[in-house]
């Protein structure tokens, strides 16, 4: 007899999934039962970390990841990390056990109540199957709902009864199925598009996270090459779509609606492929855009297409609409722009400046490192000092949750294993999902965590300022010992306070092979006292 189970870990297989993060519970237990050999459990220590981990790993494979967490109070934790993998277009499938169906109207012990709304708005879409033999039906439609464009999590609650119920006959026809996103420019729509970008005398492109996730990278700099444009990073952009020192890159943008438009002064054509118009943060009242500027989006994501409050909007495949455009532009006869100049050294200081230690990871960093950045008061230092080349080079929490880089990195660095992952993280950042660091310990993956212990949430010092709000309390950090949390979840760490502790931690760390955490003790970016 073919079990609903059988049935699921073969869809699921077919599907090219053979791994699940989670953390267990008595509700999940008959999911897991005889676990299939072919297919890794990946044990976290909470269900916001298994999320973050598979999070990264879904981001940077490029495939969907399943995760198993525990009913109600289990999705609670994980709602966090459910909103960086929404706002990242991370495609999760993300199952939760239930109580059994006979029991379950009682309300018992670890009901899921009202599961299905549970997770939303922060999933495409979420489901209890009415029963048993649609278990492997609500699986399938998971799974190509969440991998459709735009990727993104979805939702199941499984009542642990149905696991060894007899599936469905027809549900067999499920396991054959492929679901495609298959949307290039129609000929009409790519020559009026073309024609657009030829007219536009000073053209900028704004290139978003889609754009690194569809792996368009080399075709963003083809058709940056034949507009010679500046290239910006679209703000709060949680990847980096372009490489950071090639002529035409100028840096990301500013968050704010006023300082983005000014900064695009001059522009008459404003090209965003693959972000938001806009991800803003701090808000500054102003235009949009600049007098005289028009805008073009190109969008994986229908939400976010409707929701730019201005400018055009084509929606479909990132890579090939951005093939089509950079085959069919006409190439400038112009100079390309001049690259920025690398920023100069910071002298050593006591403690060291943020911007001295990007300068040594950047000088030890292997080629193709990957960069999880969680150090929220340093993030213009990091881009501006680490050169990010690759494709997949750069992740960042994509709603701008706290506890997303260090599980994260785990999962990034489990799906690229002939990467480098450095998890780049504030002392303050560190406190969300530090158990993410057991997880890293025990499968041994080699993430590097550089912890950044400025004594404070330096961030919230920046804002504070904006905002004009004064006597703000609970900025300040009490010391914690990032060692020896590290060292009490069976990772190696050290302190490393001047350069050369810093280069010696860092190789001792690459040669063992196993992940490390590293504490510097950091200064302000602005040179100012620490408080
Ligand atoms: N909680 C969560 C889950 N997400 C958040 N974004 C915050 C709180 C608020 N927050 C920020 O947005 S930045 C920040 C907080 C607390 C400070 C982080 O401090 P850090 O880094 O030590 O990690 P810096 O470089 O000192 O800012
Ligand atoms: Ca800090």
């Amino acid at each position: 007899m073919k079990t609903v189970r059988n049935v699921t870990y073969e869809l699921l297989r077919r599907n090219g999934i053979n791994k699940m993060f989670g953390n267990p519970g008595s509700n999940e237990l008959p999911f897991l039962k005889n676990f299939p050999k072919d297919f890794d459990y990946v044990l976290a220590l909470h269900e916001g970390v298994a999320v973050g981990i598979a999070d990264g790993y879904a981001r940077a494979s490029g495939k969907p990841a399943l995760v198993n967490i525990h009913s109600a109070a289990g999705t609670g934790n994980a709602m966090g990390a459910l909103a960086n993998a929404w706002s990242g277009h991370s495609p999760l499938i993300i199952t939760a056990g239930q109580q059994t169906r006979a029991m379950v109207a009682l309300e018992p012990l670890l009901t899921n109540i009202d599961a299905a709304t549970l997770p939303r708005p922060l999933v495409k879409w979420s489901r209890e199957p009415a029963s048993a033999q649609e278990v492997p039906h609500a699986f399938s439609r998971a799974l190509h709902t969440a991998t459709a464009d735009a990727p993104g999590p979805v939702y199941l609650s499984i009542p642990y009864d149905d696991w060894d119920k007899r599936a469905d006959e027809s549900s067999s026809s499920l396991l054959k199925r492929r679901v495609s996103n298959a949307r290039a420019l129609p000929e009409e729509a790519l020559l009026g598009l073309v024609q657009r970008l030829d007219a536009a005398v000073n053209p900028v492109l704004i290139l978003g996270a889609d754009v690194d996730a569809a792996n368009a990278n080399e075709a963003a700099v083809e058709l940056a090459e034949k507009l010679k444009c500046p290239v910006w990073a679209a703000p709060s952009s949680p990847r980096c779509a372009f490489p950071t020192r090639h002529a035409c890159f100028r840096g990301m943008l500013p968050a704010g609606i006023a300082s983005l438009s000014h900064l695009l002064a001059g522009h008459d054509l404003v090209i965003v492929i693959g972000a938001p118009v806009f991800r803003y943060h701090q808000f500054e009242a102003g235009p949009f855009l600049p007098k005289g500027s028009e805008l073009i989006l190109i969008s994986c994501d229908q939400q976010e297409a409707a929701r730019a409050p201005v400018g055009d909007a084509w929606i479909g495949d990132i890579h090939p609409i951005l093939n089509q455009l950079a085959r069919h532009v006409t190439c400038r006869d112009q100079a390309m722009p001049d690259a920025l100049p690398v920023p100069a050294a910071v002298p050593p200081s006591q403690p060291l400046k943020p911007e001295s230690v990007f300068d040594l990871i950047n000088s030890v960093a292997p080629p193709r490192s990957i960069f999880v950045n969680e150090s929220t008061s340093t993030i213009p230092a990091l881009w501006q000092r680490i050169n990010m080349a690759t494709q997949g080079s750069y992740y960042l929490a994509a709603a701008g949750g706290l506890g997303f880089a260090m599980p994260a990195g785990v999962g990034i660095q489990l799906a690229s294993p002939d990467r480098q992952v450095f998890v780049i993280v504030g002392d303050g950042s560190a406190n969300y999902s530090i158990q993410a660091l057991w997880t890293a310990a025990h499968y041994a993956i080699p993430v590097i965590f550089i912890v950044m212990r400025n004594g404070t949430y330096g961030a919230l010092r920046w804002f504070a300022d904006v905002l004009d709000a004064t006597d703000i309390p609970g900025l300040n950090l009490p010391d914690i010992d990032f060692t020896a949390l590290a060292e009490g979840y069976g990772v190696q760490a050290s302190r490393a306070n001047t350069p050369e502790q810093i280069r010696t931690a860092i190789s001792q760390a690459r040669a063992s092979g196993k992940p490390a955490l590293i504490e510097v003790e950091t200064g302000w970016t602005d040179g100012g006292e620490k408080p």
